[in-house]
């Protein structure tokens, strides 16, 4: 990002927080309107998380008469994940949509389902969050000031880069790559020989074209809808992560809520997300026809080989026997256990 779009962000940010007074946006003290809440995504309009996000705030007003709805702040106007998810620990926004990474260092046990290769497929990933597992990842958000509402997919992240097809691990030595910042993914990287350099999203175009780094990784969609593909010719199917992106609310506007708003939250969240499962599916196939009618050269590669040089980092990230209590129930459900 640049400095002068990063002081626009923030001044966006500001804007927001002075209208509402910090903590004061969402819910009945809304400066923007009554029962107005607000929500952030650091993708564009259109893209899946957005557009499921928008359906949600659809299902809300419906179901209030209009008494709730929803204003969306999409394509990272009010700055980066890390940062506007630590303004909606606060109040400062009500909803937000995120991935995974920036929340692995505020709560251990989303580390588990951000470990590269444990879902074996998206139906594998999905079982798990739609169930148990995944309500006792959404529920340890709460001490954070988080309530975790429901998971949203995110497709396979593969790396992509502007040198050469990596069949193997070997290709990717002392490759500079983009990574969220995680620790998880920077072991994750690192472990595979590249140097991970941690970075906003929206920073990683302009870093291409510069050759301030040599690559990233992410889903189809991302990849496409960033433009990142026009600079980075080379997309490897790794598959590595399966991760899913997660819907939270600010928990100190859910508490402004009573009971039953709460619950028709909570519903309209879960019910977004066969929608957004539709909307998901959609974008990967059309992101698929954009990027390779550009001429990207796409390659397959074996998995295994990526994911034998692991071991270690699983180790690394898994500290609790909370986390790896989940880890086990997760490898259980693999259809071959
Ligand atoms: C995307 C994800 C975003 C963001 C991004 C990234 O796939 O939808 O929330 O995490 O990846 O790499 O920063």
């Amino acid at each position: 990002m640049s400095f002068g779009a990063d002081m626009r962000r923030r001044d966006a940010l500001a804007g927001l927080m002075a209208l509402g007074g910090l903590g004061a946006l969402g819910g009945c003290n809304s400066r923007l309107g009554e029962g107005v809440f607000t929500s952030a995504d650091t993708h564009v309009d259109g893209y899946p998380t957005v557009e499921a996000v928008r359906y949600f705030g659809e299902l809300l007003e419906q179901r209030t008469n209009g008494r709730m709805s929803l204003r969306i702040y999409a394509g990272g106007q009010l700055g980066n994940e890390r940062d506007t998810l630590e303004v909606t620990t606060f109040g400062g926004l009500d909803f937000n949509r995120v991935n995974l990474a920036p929340l692995n260092s505020i709560e251990p046990l989303t580390v588990v389902a951000a470990l590269p290769f444990i879902f074996e497929s998206t139906e594998h990933m999905r079982q798990v969050v739609d169930g148990e597992i995944g309500d006792e990842i959404l529920a340890s958000l709460e001490r954070h000031g988080l309530i975790g509402l429901c998971f949203y997919d995110s497709g396979a992240r593969s790396f992509y880069n502007t040198r050469g097809p990596i069949n193997t691990p070997d290709d990717m030595q002392g490759l500079k790559l983009r990574v969220p910042g995680s620790d998880l993914y920077i072991d994750m990287v690192r472990s595979l020989g590249a140097d991970a350099v941690p970075m906003p999203l929206d920073e990683v175009y302009q870093s291409l074209a510069q050759g301030v780094i040599d690559g990233a990784e992410n889903n189809w969609p991302s990849f496409e809808s960033g433009r990142h593909f026009e600079v980075a010719r080379y997309y490897s199917l790794t598959r590595h992560l399966l991760a899913p992106e997660v819907f939270v609310m600010s928990k100190e506007s859910w508490d402004a809520l009573s009971t039953s708003d709460q619950d028709i939250v909570k519903q309209a969240a879960r019910d977004s997300v066969p929608h957004m499962r539709d909307l998901w599916d959609a974008r990967v196939e059309e992101s698929m026809r954009i990027v390779t009618a550009s001429g990207v050269e796409v390659n397959e590669v074996d998995p295994a080989l990526f994911a034998g040089r692991m071991t270690g980092m699983w180790d690394a990230s898994l500290t609790t026997p909370a986390q790896r209590a989940l880890v086990e129930q997760i490898l259980a459900l693999r259809s071959g256990s």
